[in-house]
């Protein structure tokens, strides 16, 4: 027998109820995380530099099967122009902005690169991005913050399943511009598909946080 075992006896009531009570809690606490999903009201516009066929709504949509976790969603390696890539001249155009269509705190980027079946896949596939975080349409302002990712080029595969980079935690955040700071080295820059997740609110981790305080309180008290 453990040591903490003996201290708190399986007959003690208390225990019991503590243990439904932690049991309920891990449940919760579970229902929050699985609660933070993929934003579906998001909007983008931004740099093409090229033509409205490889235009920036590309970015949400076209190409991708989405399935399930996000982190299993795969995107068509289709050449272009194709209608499921965005693709820009790298530098002056080679930015998007996203209105999120409401106020998040975002917490997951999921990117799938340049993944056509084109041999100039890796050239003109973004290397580093920024990502800026605004509460408001403005960019530039005060309330600007910014996280720089390293991407990897897409693989050219239908099996592609992009990248999911966890972000510091910003919140309040209703537009997120994107930036294509360096590339493979191509004239172009280019990407097939970006989402983000928003991670639950302050208040449910409150309320678990509660729940849990409730169940050592009791705990304590037998003890
Ligand atoms: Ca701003």
């Amino acid at each position: 027998m453990k040591p903490q075992d003996a201290k708190f006896p399986n007959t003690s009531f208390f225990t019991n109820a503590g243990r439904l009570a932690a049991l309920a809690a891990g449940m919760l606490l579970a229902t929050c995380m699985a609660s933070a999903a993929v934003i579906t009201t998001m909007t983008v516009s931004g740099g093409t530099g090229f033509s409205a066929e490889t235009a920036p709504d590309r970015l949400i949509g076209p190409g991708i099967t989405a399935s399930g976790d996000v982190t299993t969603w795969t995107h068509t390696n289709t050449s272009w122009p194709s209608d499921v890539h965005w693709l820009t001249v790298f530098g002056s155009d080679s930015w998007v902005e996203f209105d999120l269509g409401g106020t998040y705190t975002v917490g997951t980027a999921h990117i799938w690169n340049f993944n056509t079946s084109e041999a100039d896949r890796a050239a003109r596939s973004a290397s580093t991005v920024r990502l800026i975080f605004s509460e408001n349409s403005t960019f530039g302002d005060a309330d600007d913050s910014f996280q720089d990712l390293s991407l990897s080029p897409g693989t050219g595969l239908t099996t592609y399943t992009g990248e999911h980079i966890a972000l510091t935690q910003v919140s309040d955040v209703t537009n997120i511009r994107l930036e294509i700071l360096t590339n493979g080295g191509n004239t172009f820059a280019a990407m097939s598909e970006v989402r983000f997740s928003a991670i639950p609110e302050p208040s449910s981790f409150a309320l678990v946080a509660g729940m849990f305080g409730l169940t050592c309180v009791r705990r304590r008290r037998r003890g």
